[in-house]
């Protein structure tokens, strides 16, 4: 059975065939920025493309390749693109699929800067950007002009929590002629395949689950198919934003305990939703796993499993939030989410405070919204832990 083909639990762990010399039993760190060539034909032909040697550690390298091919296999794709962050994946498809006078339509409440490089940035280049709540797809039908270009959807979305029915966006976007793009870092690919509902391209910021362990910050971009994967590719080589081997090395680690890393986060994370949304100072909880979610159904369609995201907002506001945050001690109060430590932070005064408070009330990140990133800790911890900050209020 070749590597590829092993099934998600074993693939985490063996990932998608790396092999060398001395037949390490784990992806060595290759700290290096450059390889010798054995003679001046074999570097011309390496640059050539005629044989498929390493040159230079942006353009490529042993472990970051491992990593590459691993991700790819997770999702489905053709290839993958790693990056040095999250944004760097945003950027690169940016600027590899939009090009003057081009539009984009994008979810309301994508992660604040994917939002804010385009309308501060990429507007100075003259590229078109709406926004609009894609968990209705009659917004995204309507919101499509003769230059829009590119579909970019992040489903579950930052921070609000929203479902968006990557199917339907499919058949909207072949209707249309656009490119598929979405940001999967909320499911990571154990709970979500976007590729097998249509997507053309997936992207993480593996700086969360992929990686697991808050200690580096990383992206990676998935293609479906050869020719969106080699512009992307491109792009990443000539703007210079590489993944470092030591990084690839340790989010490869990561990789291997995702699957169970996310089996015990979103357990506790169940736990935890129905908690909160029977507490009598709880004003609404956001969490897929619950009924009263809206996209409940739709969850259950799409994703394997719930996830370890929840969003909440008390009765008292941000005033209140101020409180719980100020007096929990298990989770640290801090930004980021995804790894095996729970963190709880506020979207309208950190992650996305550079959203003018207009969109960021239309995108429903109200200011009173609270965004909790559940960990593998003893859920009875996180319980009363939240119970004596709550008490506080
Ligand atoms: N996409 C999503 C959904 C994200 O949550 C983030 C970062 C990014 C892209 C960018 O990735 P980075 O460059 O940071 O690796 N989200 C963060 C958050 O919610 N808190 O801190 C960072």
């Amino acid at each position: 059975m070749a590597k590829k083909d092993l099934r998600f639990n074993s693939l985490v762990v063996h990932g998608a065939g790396f092999k060398d010399q001395y037949n390490s039993a784990n992806v060595p760190i290759y700290q290096t920025s450059t390889f010798a060539f054995e003679d001046a034909d074999y570097g011309a032909k390496c640059f050539s493309g005629e044989v498929d040697g390493y040159i230079y550690t942006r353009l490529g390298n042993p472990t970051i390749t491992a990593l590459e091919k691993t991700v790819a296999a997770l999702e489905g794709g053709y290839g993958s693109i790693a990056t040095s962050s999250g944004m760097a994946a945003v950027t690169t498809i940016y600027m590899a699929l939009l090009e003057k006078g081009a539009h984009i339509v994008s979810t309301d409440a994508v992660y604040g800067p994917s939002r804010g490089v385009m309308e501060e940035h990429f507007s100075r280049f003259g590229v078109e950007s709406t926004y609009v709540d894609t968990s209705n797809i009659e917004n995204i039908k309507n919101a499509i002009k003769p230059n829009t270009k590119v579909l970019f959807i992040e489903t579950p979305s930052n921070p609000t929590m929203s479902i968006t029915d990557l199917e339907k966006c499919s058949t909207i976007a072949k209707e249309n002629g656009l490119i598929m793009v979405v940001d999967n870092t909320f499911s990571s690919p154990y709970l979500q395949n976007p590729i097998k509902y249509g997507a053309d391209v997936v992207f993480h910021s593996m700086t969360k689950f992929l990686n697991g362990h808050a200690d580096i910050v990383a992206g990676i971009i998935v293609a479906k198919e050869q020719n969106i994967y080699n512009k992307l590719k491109t792009m990443m080589i000539n703007m210079g934003c590489n993944i470092d081997p030591h990084q690839s090395y340790l989010v490869l680690r990561g990789i291997k305990t995702l699957a169970i890393r996310i089996e015990r986060a979103q357990e506790n994370a169940m736990k935890i939703a129905e908690y909160l949304e029977k507490h009598p100072k709880i004003e609404w909880v956001k969490y897929p796993g619950l009924k009263s979610h809206p996209q409940y159904e739709l969850a259950k369609k799409q994703m394997r499993g719930f996830g370890a995201m929840i969003s909440f907002e008390l009765k008292g506001g941000y005033e209140a939030g101020k409180i719980l945050m100020n007096n929990v001690k298990v989770a640290l109060l801090a930004v980021s989410l995804g790894g095996v430590e729970t963190l709880i932070q506020h979207p309208a005064s950190m992650t996305h405070s550079k959203m003018p408070r207009e969109s960021r009330i239309k995108a429903g990140i109200t200011d009173g919204l609270v965004r909790y990133s559940v960990g593998i800790e003893d859920v009875n911890d996180l319980i009363e832990d939240l119970e004596q900050a709550l008490s506080k209020i």
